[in-house]
């Protein structure tokens, strides 16, 4: 029995029905909480708010919740707000939204007044065990970061004395969750009560001028000089429409730019932001009539930002439109110093509170999960706090550089000469409470630039396609993620997903020397790849099997995370790509060990890279019979001759 040392809170809200009785679903506590054998403590753990709803029309208005009320008090339990009776007869929303708005604040006070008792006080993890049923309707809510659990019951039914719904339904069962759970605008104790340790406010350094002269039609990236601006000329949805992610070729078109690269060079692409972001963006800054006007740049003569310096990425005279569209990463998560300056243009005080709090250290939590997890950018803030507002100069010191993305060649230029290829996957952020569902900046515009093009694989396009979608790119500093210098060197490649495409370019290129040169030695190329359905998202799967049938390909091994096993339904199948690489291990440590072949992995680092990495370990590990740190170092070795290359992105 609980004689104090918890404490638990509850809400109640219930209905009335038949001759001012509770409703069914309450029936049972009724019974229970009446039981005279019950002590006079019983509840004197219990802290309580209660809402009572019924209809003056009828007799015995709200009696279900007074019994209920009079009962618990009888019990020991305290209310912690005022009960409310609401009347149908009269508007049920008259009393219930009043109510419902100040129990938030009453919430707020019990909760950290029990945070701020002893620890013992805090324990609530066993207030639900026998006390009380735990609901009437099965709704279980979260629980705080106080461990508090909240059990809201809903005694509330039918109420049958009118024959209509009462239920609780009718009260925003939903908010008093979001209420009581953090939330990108909202804190819950102990942070929202306690003392920050806020960090300096960053040196402001900056000073931006508009000029009104008009700099419409300005396009190009800033750095255009190092950019070629080349034309798509094909674009192939390579998955089925059913796939979870989207995967698309793009065809480059090279030839006039006279770009050299091998196959394991990638190539960085100038992706610029969204054109309804930035729109937005200079619609909440009060700039948009201003979106022409040239940028001017100065630095503040009394500035305490030591060795303060104009920001190379924002050109001189663009226009502010243009400096937001290409120049300036705006949906980057804003770092804490961003934060912070914010908050300092923040008019409304519990908002500049909420972002103080998410800058602070002691709200360190709360940044990494609603904003740096949650990818919230600059203009998910603005949407939350709308009384930040930021001068222009704020943005220009804080956001970074609008960087290009790079991608790895899927081509051969023996193959397609005067093209490239490249290959990638929809980035796709669901919709979240912080923010609405979006596309990733770079392959979410890529996806929509090429739309008029894009063509289903296997599809032959109605007419030659014109040159007129545009993209910048440049080449970038040559890798050492290429083919042997000596053909005859066997390889092992591991490319998962997307990670397939520099491999499709090294056997593209394979395939063409292997034509020209018929009287040499090639050596084997295996490659482990891996997808999760067979008839979905086996990407270059035509293109493959061609390969491993006229040799060029000497082993094509390919697993499906996704797919049902079949009939046999094997037991331990393989489902990555590291387990169909253990199995062929005596073939892959014999490639590495004996044949001075090259293993390259690309793809995922975070999860793939490390697995094949530790499976390789295992695999060496085996073979030579050594042990885990003569294996590492034997892996350390193969690195260093980079004859284990990899590229690899997170
Ligand atoms: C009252 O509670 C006691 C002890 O928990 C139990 O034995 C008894 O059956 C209950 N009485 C009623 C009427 O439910
Ligand atoms: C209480 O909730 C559980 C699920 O959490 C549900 O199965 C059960 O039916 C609910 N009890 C009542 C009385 O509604
Ligand atoms: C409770 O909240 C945590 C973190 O906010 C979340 O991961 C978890 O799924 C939630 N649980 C329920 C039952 O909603
Ligand atoms: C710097 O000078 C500007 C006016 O030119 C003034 O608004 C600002 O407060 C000054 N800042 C500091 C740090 O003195
Ligand atoms: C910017 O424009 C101003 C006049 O509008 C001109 O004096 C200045 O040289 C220009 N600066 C650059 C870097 O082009
Ligand atoms: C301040 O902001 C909060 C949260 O956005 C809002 O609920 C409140 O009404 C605002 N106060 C004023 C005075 O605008
Ligand atoms: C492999 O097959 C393709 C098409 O079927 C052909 O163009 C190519 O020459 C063949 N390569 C070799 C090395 O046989
Ligand atoms: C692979 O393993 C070695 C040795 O354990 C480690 O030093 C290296 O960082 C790992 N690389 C990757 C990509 O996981
Ligand atoms: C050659 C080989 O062993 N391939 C296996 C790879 O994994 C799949 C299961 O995903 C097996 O079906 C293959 O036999």
């Amino acid at each position: 029995m609980h004689l104090g040392m918890h404490r638990c809170i509850v809400v109640f809200v219930v209905s009335t029905t038949g001759d001012g009785d509770p409703p069914d679903t309450a029936q049972k506590f009724v019974r229970k909480i009446k039981n005279k054998s019950l002590p006079h403590n019983h509840f004197f753990h219990l802290h309580y708010a209660l809402l009572a709803l019924g209809d003056t029309n009828y007799a015995n208005f709200c009696n279900g919740g007074k019994t209920i009320d009079s009962r618990l008090q009888q019990l020991g339990a305290k209310h912690f707000y005022a009960t409310g009776h609401a009347d149908d007869g009269t508007g049920l929303e008259v009393v219930v939204d009043p109510w419902i708005e100040g129990l938030w604040d009453a919430l707020k006070k019990t909760f950290s007044s029990m945070a701020t008792s002893d620890q013992q006080d805090t324990d609530l993890s066993d207030c639900t065990q026998d006390n009380f049923h735990k609901n009437a309707s099965g709704q279980e809510k979260n629980k705080s970061d106080l461990e508090v659990d909240l059990h809201l019951l809903k005694l509330s039914e039918t109420d049958s004395q009118k024959g209509k719904a009462i239920t609780s339904d009718s009260i925003d069962v939903e908010t008093l969750s979001t209420v009581l759970a953090a939330s990108l605008k909202q804190s819950v104790p102990p942070l929202s009560e306690s003392a920050l340790n806020v960090p300096a406010l960053p040196a402001s350094y900056l000073e931006v001028c508009l000029e009104q002269v008009s700099t419409e039609g300005e396009t190009v990236p800033s750095d255009k000089d190092s950019y070629h601006e080349v034309s798509i000329s094909k674009a192939v949805q390579l998955t089925q429409d059913d796939a979870v992610k989207t995967a698309i070729s793009l065809e480059l078109d090279i030839s006039e730019q006279n770009l050299a690269y091998q196959p394991g060079d990638a190539f960085d692409i100038l992706c610029p932001n969204r054109a309804s972001e930035v729109k937005e963006l200079l619609l909440r800054l009060d700039l948009q009539t201003q979106k022409n006007g040239a940028v001017q740049v100065n630095l503040l003569k009394n500035s305490s930002k030591k060795a303060a310096k104009i920001p190379l990425h924002i050109p001189q005279n663009g226009s502010l439109q243009f400096i937001l569209t290409w120049c300036l990463e705006i949906r980057s998560a804003p770092k804490k110093a961003f934060v912070r300056a914010l908050a300092d243009f923040t008019q409304n005080s519990s908002e500049k509170r909420r972002l103080l709090e998410l800058c602070s250290k002691d709200g360190s939590a709360d940044y990494n999960s609603f904003v740096r997890d949650a990818n919230v950018c600059l203009l998910d803030l603005l949407r939350a706090f709308p009384s930040c507002l930021p001068p222009l100069s704020l943005l220009f010191e804080h956001l970074p550089k609008l960087q290009p993305r790079a991608y790895s060649a899927a081509s051969s230029s023996l193959q397609h000469p005067g093209k490239v290829n490249f290959v990638f996957n929809v980035v796709e952020f669901p919709a979240r409470p912080e923010h609405p569902a979006r596309t990733g900046l770079c392959t979410g515009w890529l996806a929509g630039h090429v739309s008029s093009i894009l063509r289903p694989l296997g599809t032959v396009p109605a007419s030659e396609q014109s040159g007129l979608i545009l993209v910048h790119v440049r080449p970038r500093p040559s890798s050492t993620f290429h083919l042997p210098a000596d053909p005859s060197v066997p390889v092992v490649m591991v490319g998962p997903g997307t990670g397939v495409a520099p491999f499709i370019g090294f056997l593209q290129q394979r395939e063409k020397e292997r034509e020209a040169n018929q009287e040499a030695t090639f050596g084997e190329m295996w490659l482990f790849f891996g997808c999760r359905h067979k008839d979905k998202d086996f990407l270059f799967r035509e293109e493959l099997e061609r390969f491993a049938h006229n040799g060029t390909l000497s082993n094509l091994i390919v697993c499906f995370s996704r797919d049902e096993p079949d009939a046999a339904g094997t037991v331990n199948r393989p489902t990555y790509v590291q387990h169909n690489l253990s199995l062929h291990a005596k073939n892959v440590a014999s490639i590495l060990l004996k044949d001075k072949g090259s293993l390259y992995v690309c793809g995922d680092a975070k999860n793939m890279a490390k697995d094949v990495n530790d499976t390789l370990l295992e695999i060496i590990g085996n073979e030579l019979q050594i042990d885990k740190l003569d294996a590492m170092k034997t892996v350390a070795g193969l690195r260093e001759e980079k004859r284990y290359l990899q590229d690899i992105w997170s």
